[in-house]
């Protein structure tokens, strides 16, 4: 079958530049070429597809709108949620990986390191033969990380790293790792930690049943020495690993879009084929009421996104307003991905169908860079002024 349509109920085509639909469609293209054939295979067995690192690296995935002079794709906002949404439509765990690389460990290197830092680690990082990891997460501190306790003591040439990390995307095979930690004021800071630091591991989070193609992991740190001239030394504070996230988020917005149209452009050409009580179950009305619910939601996110993306473009869009996008489309995502999946009765649990991975998948990304109950939170903060987390 035709993989791949793609809902644009409001014309918003008419929308981008001629830039914005030469990304998009490169990047729907080997999407459809590289990652949907093999993705099924992968997320079953619980494994990262390696072989895809160079392809995400192609099409502009791995920092789309760092600056080409440190090795990124110089493209604008709305181009960088394009190619989020459309990875995502081949499979969340995938636009993690990107997500990560770009959002997560690119941009503080760009926007918080220093030259010497930018030229020594984003080249690498654009061309895919450095995978990073981003540290925020702990075991017990997970929507609330100002309470980290990992630490960091000036021995005079070198810090002293102490603590761990949980949940963290791409850890156990990534090169370099984004990490915060707080200095001996409790004041947190940015870190470059390396592979081969000694007192640095990795291990693996298994048995996990959502975002089974993309590896998780712990980062553990025992007396790990870090050399000064890893700190990232332009922004200090949580606003420094909240800034990331900002980034992050605006990706996310447009991703969970793209795995909502791989669910509705499934069921929608199932309904056409399915025939039940001799017609097609698309002739039912409860099934077009699903459908035109499923397309009526896509579009109303895409107009949020497309905005969004015109704010980020300008410098003028809030955080509160990016977490409204997020936890918008995340739910918008998954409440499609399960009527999509009831639409395909028997057939819609198993993997010869896209849609309960992108429903499992979805659990994770409804959960992470700040759950749905935190985003209404922050929503709720910025409307009346008064702090539910204080
Ligand atoms: P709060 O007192 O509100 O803020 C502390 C400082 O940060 C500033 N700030 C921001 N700066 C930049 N961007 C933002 N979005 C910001 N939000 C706040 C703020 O102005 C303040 O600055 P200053 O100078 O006054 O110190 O902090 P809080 O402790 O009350 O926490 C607020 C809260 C709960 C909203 C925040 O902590 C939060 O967002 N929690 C959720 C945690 C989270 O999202 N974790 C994500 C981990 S990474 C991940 O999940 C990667 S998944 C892999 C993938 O992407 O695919
Ligand atoms: P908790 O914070 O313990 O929350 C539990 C529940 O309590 C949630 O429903 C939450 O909404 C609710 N809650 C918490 N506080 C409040 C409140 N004030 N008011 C109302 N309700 C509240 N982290 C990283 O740093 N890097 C990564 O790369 C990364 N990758 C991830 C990949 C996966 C697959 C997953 C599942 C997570 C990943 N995370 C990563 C971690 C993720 O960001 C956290 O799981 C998330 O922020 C929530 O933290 P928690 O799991 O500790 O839940």
């Amino acid at each position: 079958p035709d993989l791949f349509e793609a809902p644009d109920y409001y014309n918003l085509d008419e929308l981008l530049t001629d830039e914005h639909k030469l990304v998009r469609d490169a990047a729907r293209e080997w999407v459809k070429r590289e990652v949907s054939p093999i993705i099924e295979e992968y997320a079953q067995k619980a494994e990262f597809p390696t072989q895809i690192i160079n392809g995400l690296a192609e099409i502009g995935a791995f920092g789309p709108y760092i600056p080409m002079e440190y090795g990124g794709a110089g493209l604008d906002q709305i181009s960088y949620g394009l190619i989020m949404q459309e990875i995502e439509r081949g499979d969340s765990g995938i636009r993690s990986t990107a997500s990560v690389q770009s959002s997560l460990v690119m941009y503080p290197i760009w926007k918080y390191g220093n030259e010497a830092q930018r030229q020594k680690y984003l080249p690498k990082l654009a061309s895919g033969e450095w995978i990073g990891c981003f540290g925020l997460t702990e075991p017990d501190h997970g929507s609330n990380p100002s309470g980290m306790v990992t630490n960091f003591k000036d021995k005079g040439d070198h810090y002293l790293l102490n603590g761990a990390k949980m949940w963290i995307s791409n850890a156990p095979f990534a090169q370099v790792a984004i990490v915060w930690a707080k200095d001996e004021r409790g004041r947190i800071h940015g870190l470059i930690v390396e592979r081969g630091m000694e007192g640095f591991t990795t291990p693996e989070t298994h048995n996990k049943w959502s975002l089974r193609a993309s590896a998780t992991g712990e980062l553990i740190f025992d007396n790990v020495k870090v050399p000064k001239e890893n700190l990232l030394p332009n922004k200090s504070g949580l606003g420094a690993p909240l800034g990331c996230l900002d980034s992050a988020r605006y990706g996310i917005a447009w991703g969970a879009i793209g795995a909502a149209m791989d669910c509705y452009d499934t069921a929608l050409r199932y309904s056409k084929e399915r025939i039940q009580f001799g017609k097609p179950i698309g002739q039912f009305q409860l099934q077009q009421k699903k459908l035109a619910e499923m397309i009526t939601e896509i579009t109303k996110a895409q107009l949020l996104t497309w905005r969004l993306g015109v704010l980020r473009n300008d410098g003028k869009a809030s955080s509160a307003q990016i977490s409204m996008a997020k936890r918008n489309n995340v739910d918008m995502a998954i409440n499609i991905a399960r009527e999509a999946r009831q639409m395909l009765g028997g057939m819609g649990i198993t993997g010869e169908y896209s849609i309960m991975r992108h429903s499992m998948n979805l659990e994770s990304v409804i959960t992470y860079e700040g759950t749905h109950d935190i985003h209404l939170l922050i929503t709720g903060l910025d409307i009346t002024g008064l702090n539910a987390f204080k």
